[in-house]
């Protein structure tokens, strides 16, 4: 049997890597065998393109040079490491998919809808994930929230704008696809975020499947 895809998304600092931890740990407590993994990023080659795509730039980039570098390191990430482990029957949890694409490519930087769905099909086939936790949150506390980490990366030097379009774009995701998506309220405390988390994982498990 095919392990399950799950996928975690949201706007900058939303909390997906504190999360990740906890739903790790859920996984463990299963006895579930998964890999954990992110996007941009995944396989030595596309996490290249990771630094590529992320490395602040005194050179604009276009819209569709950014767009085709998400789906080329997509596909060696699923070529190289989400197919075999699905096929193999171990679950994936990945930090950020093919939404991120829809919500900043295509909600933020107004590309359109149907190229992207286009190259969704090209390099992935009918694989989609499972299960989709779309943390949301206003995107002034998000911001803040990832500034006092780190310095920012070339999404995180865009303006507010821009994630406000990102956010609207992940929440129409949510709402034209609610049996996959789950949306969290991510401004709440960390123990209540993880409680909505840990409910949604509930629902979506089926032990029985796993047994039989
Ligand atoms: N991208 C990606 C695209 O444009 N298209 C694509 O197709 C794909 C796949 C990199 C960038 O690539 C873009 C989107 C991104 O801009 P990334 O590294 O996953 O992707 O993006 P980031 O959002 O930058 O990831 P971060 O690591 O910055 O944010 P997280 O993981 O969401 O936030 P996290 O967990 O580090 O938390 C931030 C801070 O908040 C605190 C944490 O302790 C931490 O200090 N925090 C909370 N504080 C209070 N209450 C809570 N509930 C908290 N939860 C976390």
């Amino acid at each position: 049997m095919r392990g399950k895809f799950i996928t975690i998304e949201g706007t900058e600092g939303v909390g997906k890597t504190t999360n990740i931890q906890f739903i790790q740990d859920w996984l463990k407590a299963k006895n579930l065998a998964y890999l954990c993994t992110r996007e941009p990023g995944g396989t030595p080659l596309a996490e290249q393109i990771r630094d590529l795509l992320l490395a602040p730039r005194d050179e604009l980039v276009c819209d569709t040079a950014e767009l085709l570098l998400m789906f080329a390191g997509r596909a060696q990430h699923l070529n190289q490491v989400i197919e075999p482990t699905l096929g193999e029957g171990a679950w994936v949890l990945c930090d950020r998919f093919t939404d991120a694409t829809y919500a900043y490519q295509g909600a933020g930087r107004g590309m359109c809808a149907d190229l992207i769905s286009e190259l969704e099909l090209i390099v992935q086939g009918s694989l989609r994930p499972d299960l989709t936790l779309i943390l949301d949150i206003p995107v002034e506390v998000g911001l803040k929230r990832a500034s006092e980490r780190s310095d920012p990366d070339r999404f995180e030097q865009e303006k507010t704008e821009f994630f406000e379009l990102v956010r609207n774009g992940y929440l129409n995701i949510a709402k034209e696809d609610p049996e996959r998506c789950v949306v969290i309220d991510a401004s709440k405390s960390l123990e209540s975020v993880q409680r909505e988390i840990s409910i949604a994982l509930e629902a979506f498990w089926c032990p029985s499947e796993e047994s039989g």
